[in-house]
């Protein structure tokens, strides 16, 4: 990997001076999406007869309006839906006119009726608010749940400074009493995705309305990543889930049990449930900072045969979906012809799980860290996913293979990741402007695209105390086939939170849709046109399009996004799937 750390100074990215060839002295717009996650408007119609308490469905049927005119919005409503059905067992389906429904539409403010209203009620997703996790808390609003700091107990935790609020907003930071809210036996959270952050609906900028009794949680309240344990947890209480409507395992490895695995039989040695203990020797769950714990799976390749191999096998699966991704980490640290293989045994017909397809190989090499992996497996019936260890041929090993973190989705495995390393020490070393690229990934459709990082943002950035995220598109081997400019796709980022339980991950999501109307011109052309030569991946670049404030760097050392001082970006570039539907008029566009 090809990484580029240079300091650039005087412009911002995206700007067109930047585009060898365009001679103009304009400054225009840089290539800026700043989404309000300090600041946006959120309405609520408070309805008294709508409790808390009160369980709607656990398949909410949701219309979009005809011509729902904001691309971009739909994708991020379908992902949330996903997000649902991966952390809880409420389910989405499209209205077929029933009597109680959710109308999404783009109206003025993000907002939602809280409760089901038993008939259509709206909600509205309006400009800049299509973003995962404000759409996740319009929903809860939706599904019954009240704003965090309206619960009963709530002068126990914040401070409402009413005289700083807007006229005509207190309403939103009314607290109700035992007789109408349930807390469901859970204590206050200010990680909610429910409560507000301190600036909301504030008179003056420098004034706060609601602040935490505890100054350091005024940092963590009006978090916008994803929901919180505590609100997956009220969730699925409320709507009696006792497991996700999508299915999905993992494994940390910190149990005897090892999660069902099994070793295989007939191989010629087994891999070991092994403790974290020496330097070089810790699991990936807790990085070897817990004494006592910490565990993985191990295949000793020191000693043996040149190609002896272990078998670790999955318990027998069923799939709901046809498409499931395995992601996992790894490490060899063992010889460089050290090979880890990916399995799955499939049922051949006669009912019994037992024939085997290889799917990938990785190859051990010189770098002995933790790595993050991804597997596409296309199952359709029952099976076992399978971890083969295979010693190399010429090895000296003075290692192994190790194990550790996997996860087993119905969801497609990310397109493109970018793992950077030692993230502490660049944050520490960069400055205002130095800049990183990533290297060249390739769309499901054949566009190539890149993600340019600035660790303190550009040089003249509004935000110097976040790092800087952002889309471009390189030049590629496709081009001359591809459709220029390249518009209606959606370009998806994430900063991943790295906690050992897909459903506790608090992953940092952010996307637009490329528009020619909204960007310079030339911004989505293509690359080798308008872009700029990089040796570093041998192509050229684009102007890059993003957030200057996609992520503090207060918020990048809570959580685990820098787990063993890893930052794991993924992207994804896509055809926004509603832009290939022409729906005739009158024609109802669900999804
Ligand atoms: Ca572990
Ligand atoms: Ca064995
Ligand atoms: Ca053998
Ligand atoms: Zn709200």
């Amino acid at each position: 990997m090809s990484l580029l750390l240079l300091r650039e100074t005087g412009l911002a990215a995206g700007e067109l001076s930047q585009v060898p060839g365009v001679m103009t002295s304009r400054r225009r717009r840089s290539g800026e999406l700043r989404i309000t996650t300090l600041r946006y408007s959120i309405m609520h119609v408070q309805h008294i007869a709508y409790l808390h308490k009160q369980v709607i469905y656990n398949i909410l049927k949701v219309l979009f309006e005809i011509y729902f005119p904001d691309l971009n919005a739909k994708g991020v409503i379908l992902e949330v839906f996903e997000m649902f059905r991966l952390k809880s067992c409420v389910d989405f389906k499209p209205y077929e006119g029933e009597s109680t429904y959710i109308r999404f539409q783009k109206a003025n403010g993000c907002w939602s009726m809280v409760g089901d209203r038993q008939t259509g009620q709206n909600l509205s997703i309006g400009e800049r608010c299509d973003h995962k996790a404000i759409v996740e808390h319009e929903l809860l609003h939706a599904m019954g749940f009240y704003h965090e700091q309206s619960r009963t107990d709530r002068d126990d935790y914040v401070n409402i400074w009413w005289d700083e609020i807007l006229p005509g907003q207190s309403h939103n930071f009314v607290k109700y009493n035992a007789t109408f809210i349930s807390d469901l036996n859970t204590p206050y959270d200010y990680e909610s995705v429910m409560h507000y952050e301190p600036f909301s609906f504030n008179k003056n900028e420098s004034a706060p309305t609601i602040t935490a009794k505890i100054p350091a949680f005024n940092d963590i309240i009006g978090q916008r990543l994803d929901f919180s344990t505590v609100d997956l947890e009220r969730l699925n209480r409320m709507y009696n889930c006792s497991k996700s409507t999508l299915s999905h395992c993992q494994c940390a490895f910190e149990f005897a049990n090892i999660c069902g695995m099994v070793q295989g039989t007939g191989d010629d040695a087994d891999w070991v449930h092994k403790k974290s203990s020496l330097a070089g020797q810790e699991d990936h769950t807790l990085l070897g900072r817990c004494k006592d714990a910490g565990s993985f799976m191990y295949f000793n390749t020191s000693s043996g045969q040149a190609d002896d191999m272990a078998l670790l096998e999955s318990r027998i699966l069923y799939p709901k979906r046809t498409q499931q991704c395995l992601q996992f980490f790894y490490k060899i640290s063992g010889s460089p012809s050290d090979k880890l293989v990916i399995w799955v045994r499939k049922d051949n017909g006669s009912g019994t799980v037992n024939t085997l397809v290889k799917v990938k190989t990785f190859q051990g090499d010189s770098d002995h860290n933790w790595k993050i992996a991804h597997v596409t497996l296309n199952v359709q019936e029952k099976f076992r996913y399978v971890f083969q260890g295979l010693r190399g041929s010429h090895s000296s090993s003075s290692g192994g293979i190790f194990i550790d973190d996997v996860t087993l989705t119905e969801t497609p495995c990310p397109s493109a990741v970018w793992l950077i390393r030692n993230f502490t020490h660049i944050l520490q070393t960069s400055v205002s402007g130095s800049v990183m690229r990533s290297p060249r990934f390739y769309s499901p459709e054949g566009y190539g695209y890149g993600i340019t990082l600035y660790p303190h943002g550009t040089s003249n950035s509004y935000f110097p105390d976040y790092a800087r995220i952002s889309f471009h598109l390189c030049s590629g081997e496709n081009d001359d086939v591809l459709q220029w400019p390249a518009e209606n796709r959606r370009a998806i980022i994430t900063v991943l939170d790295q906690h050992p339980d897909i459903r506790n991950r608090m992953s940092s999501s952010r996307s637009f849709t490329t528009d020619k109307n909204k960007n310079d011109t030339s911004m989505w052309d293509k690359p080798s046109v308008v872009g700029t030569f990089d040796p570093s991946c041998n192509c050229n670049r684009s102007l890059d399009w993003g957030w200057s404030n996609f992520i503090s760097h207060k918020q990048l050392r809570q959580r685990n996004f820098l787990k063993n001082d890893d930052l794991i970006i993924f992207a994804e570039f896509k055809a926004s799937i509603f832009s290939i539907i022409t729906p005739a008029p009158n024609f109802r566009l669900m999804a």
